[in-house]
């Protein structure tokens, strides 16, 4: 049997989401700056198809359409991003009015079809004149993003149902400064780390600057959190486990909801501690009104690094698919944690789709939704207080190292002519979100 609203409570916000550079393109229009990302895609062997952002989705032209589309799905919100680059060009000054004119045209037209505008100020775009000055390492762009936040608010104000500050601090640090995946693609430890802290200051200050603002929003932050699990029962597997909880979790839920680095992982950093003014950690865990989630999947961690357990099934990121891990991450954060409230800001899976006959057979992802849906359902019996959840995502789009050879929508991209097409996954959540029609079907196999 299919889920169905029913199974939430009522008000249960469900939506989709999306982000800017990966789905706009019009990079060079209506006064836009550059941002990290077209730099680094322009670098040979960034992205894995040698693509960028720079035509993407085309929905800088097609919002229009696309705003109808999700209307059509049934959803009551939009999870989006805003460009800082078509904010502020250069990452400091006086706003590009055109820029701010884009999104309050994409809000009112939310407002228009009923659906609740959910914005993230930040999904890794930063003004290349930023990084310029060292970017999210330089402590001075922690201000510098809310000021960018004062200008988005003085405009969208109490318009915008929820502010997200950022998408996701551990992937703009580490990912970004450590692991050199996503740009600025730099390898320096110890740069990661002073852009982590600057990211969670710049959270702290946006947040602020926000609720001065607003009388309704709600303001909050989105993390990638993955759950780890020890392969065994081995002390040596259970230490490895909680250093990677640490590293991915603990390090941003901390220091937000308790105003502090975890100490563990502080001695494991050692030398490469960020420098921390005093201070710091009361504007970080300055009040929120929610949290993120953003979940894929689980790690499983043994002495010996990461394990891929082989009775799994995974998705063409290969990430496993593991619902369950779900339900025991959103327990986990409202035991040790307490949000006010938690939302699914994203959560989906990539697969090999194709187009036949204008349908898509994405079997295995209505199989995930259905399985991670059940998963939240589950955890809000368990006592989470989980608000809403957002499908990633709308549609395919620019999904960063892997350029175009990654699809996550719910609506194939048909990069040819820019037609989205509705697949199975999207007719299945249409179903589920209006219950005019039965889902089963789809569930089932087509
Ligand atoms: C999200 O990032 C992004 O917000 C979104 O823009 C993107 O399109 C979407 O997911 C799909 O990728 O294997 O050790 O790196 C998710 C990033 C993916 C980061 C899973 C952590 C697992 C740990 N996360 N990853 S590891």
């Amino acid at each position: 049997m299919t889920i169905s609203r029913t199974d939430f409570p009522p008000g249960f916000v469900f939506g989709v989401a999306t982000s800017s550079y990966q789905i706009e393109g019009a990079t060079h229009e209506d006064g836009r700056g550059p941002s990290i990302w077209d730099t680094f895609c322009r670098e040979p062997g960034r992205i894995s198809d040698g693509s960028s952002g720079d035509v993407a989705c085309d929905h800088y032209h097609r919002w229009p359409e696309d705003l109808d589309l999700i209307r059509s799905l049934g959803t009551d919100a939009y999870r989006f991003s805003i460009a800082w680059p078509r904010i502020q060009p250069s990452g400091k000054g006086p706003a590009n009015e055109k820029g701010l004119d884009f999104y309050e045209r994409l809000v009112d037209g939310m407002l228009e079809r009923g659906l609740a505008p959910y914005a993230t100020l930040y999904h890794w775009d930063l003004p290349q004149a930023l990084q310029d000055e060292g970017g999210w390492a330089n402590r001075d762009v922690a201000s510098r993003f809310a000021e960018y936040a004062r200008l988005v608010a003085e405009r969208l104000g109490d318009r915008v149902r929820s502010y997200a500050t950022l998408n996701e601090p551990w992937c703009s640090s580490i990912l970004s400064y450590q692991i050199g995946e996503h740009a600025p693609g730099l390898r320096d430890r110890k740069l990661a780390l002073a852009a982590a802290h600057h990211l969670l200051l710049g959270h702290g200050e946006a947040t602020r600057v926000l609720r001065s603002l607003t009388k309704t929003a709600e303001v909050g932050i989105v993390l990638n959190l993955n759950p780890a699990y020890p392969a065994s029962n081995d002390a040596a597997d259970v230490a490895a486990a909680r250093r990677s909880d640490g590293t991915f979790n603990r390090w941003f839920l901390d220091p937000i909801f308790k105003g502090a680095y975890p100490q563990d992982i502080v001695e494991a950093y050692g030398d490469d501690m960020p420098s921390v003014e005093s201070g710091d950690f009361d504007v970080i865990s300055s009040a929120i009104d929610f949290l993120g989630v953003n979940y894929y999947s689980r790690s499983v961690d043994s002495a010996n690094g990461q394990v891929r357990p082989s009775e799994s099934s995974y998705t063409h990121m290969n990430w496993e698919v593991y619902p369950r891990g779900l339900t025991d991450l959103l327990v986990r954060v409202q035991r040790d944690y307490a949000p006010k409230a938690m939302f699914v800001t994203e959560n989906g899976a990539a697969y090999e789709d194709e187009l036949e006959g204008g349908r898509v057979h994405d079997t295995e992802r209505v199989k995930y939704f259905q399985e991670h849906l059940e998963a939240v359902r589950d955890a809000v019996r368990f006592g989470a207080n989980v608000r809403g959840y957002f499908a990633w995502s709308l549609m395919d789009n620019f999904e960063w190292a892997f350029g175009y050879s990654r699809r996550f929508g719910l609506v194939y991209t048909d990069y040819g002519n820019q037609s989205r097409v509705l697949k199975n996954s999207a007719l299945w959540y249409q179903a589920l979100l209006t219950g005019r029609s039965k889902g089963d079907a789809l569930l089932a196999s087509d």
